[in-house]
């Protein structure tokens, strides 16, 4: 029998954000064996990231199927991070049911780059589900930095839910899925 790849009906999340931040770490951490990665040797992965082992940037898209708890299936797309491969941006963007945009947040431009990706999306996507994704808060700043980013989404989409979360930890990237799957739908707002 052939081996098909894909789920008609489930639906179709997007995972966005910047270079580094853990889109392809947050697929692999929740996808079966129904994936494709289209990673190549970076110079762009930066000092930081090669001591945590990143040497790679997607430079096309990342594929995976998920299977949620309640026994719900999802179909992920993983975006590039670099500006140059918006071609990707265009193409998958418009399509899905809902966005996970991962954010640094133990960085002092996080807000802004996530701020710039919000407009990105934006321009794309008239009306979707989202869910905000904060990486990298210590324990002790995680209500703070929660708070900090919810204000600055809801800038730009009424309903964005805000969470802190590892891209690692199946765990967390599973809470993203269900969080963006019950999210309601909304128009993007001129931030
Ligand atoms: N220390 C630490 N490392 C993390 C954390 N989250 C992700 N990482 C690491 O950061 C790197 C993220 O790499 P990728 O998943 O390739 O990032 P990406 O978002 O797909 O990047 P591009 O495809 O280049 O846009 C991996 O080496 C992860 O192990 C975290 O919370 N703490
Ligand atoms: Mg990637």
């Amino acid at each position: 029998m052939d081996i098909v790849v894909g789920q008609r009906v489930a639906p179709q999340v997007i995972f966005a954000g910047p270079m580094g931040v853990g889109k392809t770490t947050a697929m692999r951490a929740v996808s079966g064996p129904e994936k494709l990665e289209m990673d190549v040797r970076s110079l762009e992965a930066n000092q930081e990231m090669r001591a945590h082992g990143k040497t790679t940037t997607t430079a096309g898209f990342d594929y995976g199927e998920c299977s949620l708890p309640d026994g719900r299936s999802v179909v992920l797309y993983g975006l590039p991070g670099q500006e140059r491969f918006e071609l990707m941006w265009n193409m998958l963007t418009p399509g899905s049911a809902g966005i996970v945009l991962w954010v640094f947040g133990d960085r002092a431009d996080g807000g802004e780059i996530c701020a710039a990706w919000l407009r990105a999306l934006a321009r794309r996507h008239a009306c979707t589900r989202l869910v905000v994704a904060v990486s990298r808060l210590a324990l002790a700043q995680r209500d703070e930095g929660v708070r900090a980013f919810a204000a600055l989404a809801r800038h730009f989409h009424p309903h964005a839910a805000v969470l802190a979360a590892d891209p690692r930890a199946p765990e967390d990237v599973m809470q993203t899925l269900a969080a963006v799957l019950s999210a309601p739908a909304a128009r993007f707002l001129a931030g």
